[in-house]
């Protein structure tokens, strides 16, 4: 019997291939000695860091799942969950870079791009050459982006874009934007487009003054009548379906992600009630605070082996979408609720940038919100069981 290890309870690592558990374990690294070391002070100046792209690309954590030959890891979906959750453990804002480079930018150009687009695109945002962002939500269209307005209409040899995209991450700092709008040509159904920085009428303002996810950087994209070729339409898919697809894997990455901030505010708290002493005796030595260490490591241990599950099933092409909803959703919510809750065992000291708590804990705010709200997902779960659609 190999025992009790409170960190690992149900010994996922037990449960990995090794090549997985290398992969996780350089991504722990490049973390740990890039990322942690740089993170109070990236969040306090709300710094914008595109260096940081080229260093993912270096160790392989940009395109973990697209094939080598367009420059990524080749791997599978539960080493890309991996490498979010030891990303998030240092912060949401710098698995959000990683992320939506490798699952809205990079997946759509693979999956719904030409053999040219792949050519020209992948091997250089594997790289973290360029930098990548999705823009599919809109002033007027969040958590209904069917009601988006963004439209392309026909040209001679192309389109033009005209409309506007909010709260995109990265905007503001990319090279390539695959943007999503209603197209005239094809009865106004959605469809993918990739821009290019620098084209006549696209830009992107920062949106200043975020009080969460300041390590990552977030814009708008303005698409004032810009003309694009041919070239820039993603050719092989149509419909929400489009977007949705790209989201399933980012949504499954960020339930891998938020247990790694997560274990991060869990570990803090156990080792603060460890050292810190009231009463004459250790903190973690009250029924209390060891009730709420309890309750973190089994919601951490239940929703990691969740993703661990989801994740084998989509290396099998076997996970549905309503599963990715359950998942984002409970490990959202609970990572979220575990924060704030390791923000109250640190007491005063809880609110400072040193202990990082709080950062987290406002950080988890938005990754509750985006890429589907949490009761949005609750939607999508009730509709798969009653039938019945309840959004509108
Ligand atoms: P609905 O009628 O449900 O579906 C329309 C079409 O889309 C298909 N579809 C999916 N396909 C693949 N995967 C999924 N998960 C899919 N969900 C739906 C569906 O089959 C249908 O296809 P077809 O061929 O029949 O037309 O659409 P609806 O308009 O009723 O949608 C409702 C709802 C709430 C489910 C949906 O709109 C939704 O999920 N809203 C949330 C929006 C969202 O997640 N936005 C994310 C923006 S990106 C972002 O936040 C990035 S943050 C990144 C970071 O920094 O990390
Ligand atoms: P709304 O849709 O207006 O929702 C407001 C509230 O109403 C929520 O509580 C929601 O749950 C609730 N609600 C909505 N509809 C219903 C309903 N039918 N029934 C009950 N309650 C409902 N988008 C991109 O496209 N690309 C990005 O890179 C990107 N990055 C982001 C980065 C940050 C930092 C943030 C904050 C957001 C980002 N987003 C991005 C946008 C994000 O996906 C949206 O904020 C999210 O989908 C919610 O949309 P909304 O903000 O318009 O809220």
């Amino acid at each position: 019997l190999a025992g009790f290890d409170w960190q690992d309870p149900f010994r996922l690592d037990d449960q990995l291939e090794e090549d997985e558990r290398m992969i996780a374990q350089s991504a722990r690294s490049f973390a740990q000695e890039t990322l942690q070391t740089r993170v109070v002070k990236d969040y306090a100046e709300e710094a914008v860091a595109p260096e940081l792209f080229p260093q993912m690309g270096e160790m392989g954590l940009l395109g973990t799942t697209i094939p080598e030959e367009y420059g990524g890891l080749g791997a599978g979906y539960v080493s890309y969950g991996l490498v979010a959750r030891e990303i998030e453990r240092a912060d949401s804002g710098y698995r959000s870079m990683m992320s939506v480079q490798s699952s809205l930018v990079m997946y759509p150009i693979y999956a719904y791009g030409s053999e040219e687009q792949r050519r020209k695109y992948l091997p250089k945002l594997a790289a973290g050459e360029w930098i990548g962002c999705f823009g599919l939500t809109e002033p007027d269209a969040g958590s209904d982006p069917a009601g988006m307005k963004t439209r392309a209409e026909k040209i001679d040899g192309g389109y033009r874009l005209t409309g506007s995209k909010m709260w995109i991450s990265n905007s503001p700092i990319a090279d390539v934007f695959v943007v999503w709008a209603k197209s005239d040509a094809h009865d106004g159904k959605i469809r993918g487009f990739v821009l290019d920085k620098g084209m006549k009428g696209l830009s992107a303002p920062k949106i200043a003054g975020k009080q969460s996810l300041r390590a990552s950087v977030t814009g708008e994209i303005v698409m004032k009548g810009v003309e694009v070729g041919e070239e820039a339409l993603l050719p092989h898919v149509e419909g929400l379906k489009g977007p949705f697809g790209c989201l399933n894997r980012a949504r499954y990455g960020i339930a891998w992600g938020v247990m790694g901030a997560a274990e991060f505010c869990w570990h803090a708290s156990r080792q603060y009630g460890l050292d810190r002493h009231q009463f004459r005796k250790p903190l973690a030595q009250t029924q209390l605070f060891q009730l709420k260490l309890a309750n973190m490591q089994t919601e951490i241990t239940l929703g990691l082996q969740a993703a661990l599950r989801v994740g084998r099933l989509m290396d099998e092409a076997n996970a549905a979408p309503e599963m990715i909803s359950l998942i984002k959703r409970n490990n959202c919510g609970k990572a979220l609720d575990i924060a704030r809750m390791s923000r109250d065992m640190h007491g005063g000291n809880g609110i400072s940038e040193e202990y990082q708590v709080i950062r987290h804990m406002v950080n988890l705010e938005t990754v509750n919100t985006y890429e589907g709200t949490h009761d949005v997902h609750a939607l999508i779960l009730g509709r798969a069981q009653t039938g019945l659609q309840a959004f509108f």
